[in-house]
């Protein structure tokens, strides 16, 4: 290796150590591609740069190259945190049935069930919050939510919605008939949910390699196109209304997908006639990880790898609760005026005049001002350098966690951590409980119980992956509770043996993950 393994821009970034491209090359490109807010010093500009960059330089060639690099922010105002005791937490987590959903988060330290609606907005979002014109219909801040998802993401209209699920709601019953399946990369809990409602069956496309959590390769979000060619022989395009698409693929561990493979899907597509949808949730974290590892995108901004994963796809559900930085907020964004037409019709029914779709106007100006955040180059090397940070700990720990570390979260391997417990007795289930016993930490299942039942069979579905996503807000914690928290999950896994399986006593019927109850077997 070269100069990347002291480069932390590659080591410490989730770059692999195969079959990927030089990892540090993405960084060693003159600092001006990344171009700062002209406004602002650019204190982190050296460490975009590997150390060659400085040879020849007026700066000393003695003197090693910065190294280190830090948030692209300071903390401007502090939320107190609740310190419990282990009988406090013990009672609580009874109360709460074993759900780490049905925890009152006053009860919880270190709140990592979510990156959704739980980051820190900056001031210039909270500034834009007094700009909010609440009128019911044009307000002029869903003009420029319209506007700012034009520029950065290229979608003609827009729909706004309540949060994610409200566009995902719109677009299956619009789009999808009764008998209709939809390939995906990976399903998503609620995606695949009002797919469902609408008449329509989810298949999953996702390459293997998605599905081992050992597996290091780079874009475990891509497409198998021998997959997805498979379901379109075996039920022909008119029965598949649009090939659903996410970038940072959550339910594979927060997983790119890279445009290349998008490139190939759409040709596939094309070939058909088929259309793709964008989950878009989190495409600026995945277009982080495709400058990173994948050749043709290593002197292209983030922004433009954004617009150019965008422009692969005809529409996209978003939830701006994650990448765009507000905390509550979405919207549906298409090219086709028909659909579109349409879209904007059912808005009215379900969310809200199209104009607002269950946002209040200041809402809608923090989501646009969040947009244009999430692309900028500092604030996503520090975030998903955060995620990395706490998943590199836990590695060199030997604790088995998803590789590489993904995007938004660290994701443990509840089955091979507790390996004496059946996936019937809800291993990952049990495994989020215990390190909030353990620390009042909160973590999120994703394995068996959100999962769900096979429709068909009424059985659990038993996913390859059983896994506890311990999920990173942006902006808001420090080092020190990424340390606190792999510190915590150590120690819960140096006790593994002795954790119990669950079993479950409440099974709500829809996304029963939220409100199922549990009590822990003999
Ligand atoms: C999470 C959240 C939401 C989400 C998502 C992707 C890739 C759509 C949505 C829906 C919240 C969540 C949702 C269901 C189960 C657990 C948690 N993900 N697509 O924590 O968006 O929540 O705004 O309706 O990740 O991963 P929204």
């Amino acid at each position: 290796m070269t100069d990347d393994r002291t480069n932390p821009d590659a080591s410490d970034l989730g770059a692999p150590d195969h079959d990927a491209p030089d990892p540090g090359a993405a960084d060693r490109r003159a600092p001006d591609r990344h171009a700062p807010d002209r406004h602002a010093p650019d204190p982190a500009a050296a460490g975009r740069r590997a150390p060659d960059a400085h040879a020849g330089s007026h700066r000393s060639s003695q003197r090693p190259a910065r190294r280190s690099w830090a948030e692209p922010w300071k903390i401007k105002m502090v939320e107190h945190l609740k310190m419990t005791t282990p009988e406090e937490r013990r009672r609580a987590i009874e109360e709460a049935g074993y759900n780490t959903f049905l925890l009152r988060s006053e009860d919880v330290y270190i709140d990592l069930l979510t990156d959704s609606g739980t980051s820190a907005m900056s001031d210039r979002q909270w500034a834009g919050m007094m700009l909010g014109d609440e009128a019911y219909a044009g307000s002029r801040n869903f003009y420029h939510l319209e506007e700012t998802v034009r520029d950065v993401y290229g979608y003609r209209y827009v729909v706004p919605t309540h949060q994610g699920r409200g566009a995902e709601h719109i677009l299956s019953q619009i789009l999808i008939k009764e008998g209709d399946v939809v390939p995906g990369n990976m399903y998503f809990t609620t995606t695949r949910l009002h797919q469902e409602l609408a008449g329509g069956g989810f298949i999953d496309v996702i390459c293997d390699q998605a599905h081992e959590p050992a597996s290091e390769f780079p874009f475990k979000g891509d497409v198998d196109l021998y997959k997805l060619q498979k379901v379109i022989d075996d039920y022909g395009p008119d029965r598949i209304p649009y090939v659903c698409i996410a970038t940072a693929v959550n339910m594979a561990g927060g997983q790119p997908i890279s445009l290349g493979n998008l490139r190939e899907v759409r040709a596939l597509c094309d070939r058909y006639g088929i259309s793709i949808i964008h989950d878009a949730t989190r495409v600026a974290e995945n277009a982080y990880f495709c400058q990173v590892r994948e050749p043709e995108c290593a002197d292209m901004t983030i922004a433009e790898i954004v617009r150019a994963l965008c422009d692969l796809t005809d529409g996209a559900t978003m939830s701006a609760k994650k990448d765009a930085l507000v905390n509550i907020g979405g919207f549906l964004a298409l090219n086709d005026e028909p659909t579109y037409r349409a879209a904007q019709n059912m808005c009215v029914v379900y969310e809200g005049l199209h104009t607002y779709g269950g946002m209040a106007g200041r809402d809608m100006e923090a989501v646009a001002i969040g947009l244009r955040e999430s692309v900028e180059f500092d604030h996503i090397r520090a975030r998903v350098g955060q995620v990395e940070y706490l998943g590199q700990k836990l590695v060199d720990w030997g604790i088995p966690v998803v590789r590489p570390i993904g995007g938004h979260a660290v994701f443990l391997d509840a089955r091979a951590i507790l390996e004496h417990l059946d996936q019937d007795e809800y291993p990952a289930q049990a495994l989020a409980a215990e390190i909030y016993l353990e620390a009042g930490i909160r973590a999120m299942e994703r394995g068996n119980v959100s999962s769900g039942r096979d429709p068909q069979t009424g059985k659990n579905r038993r996913p390859k992956l059983e896994l506890v996503r311990l999920t990173i807000p942006r902006r808001v914690y420090t080092q020190a509770h990424m340390d606190v928290t792999a510190e915590a999950v150590a120690e819960v896994y140096d006790h593994r043996t002795q954790v119990r399986g669950l079993e479950m006593v409440f099974e709500p019927q829809y996304l029963r993950f939220f409100q199922a109850r549990f009590r822990p077997l003999a």
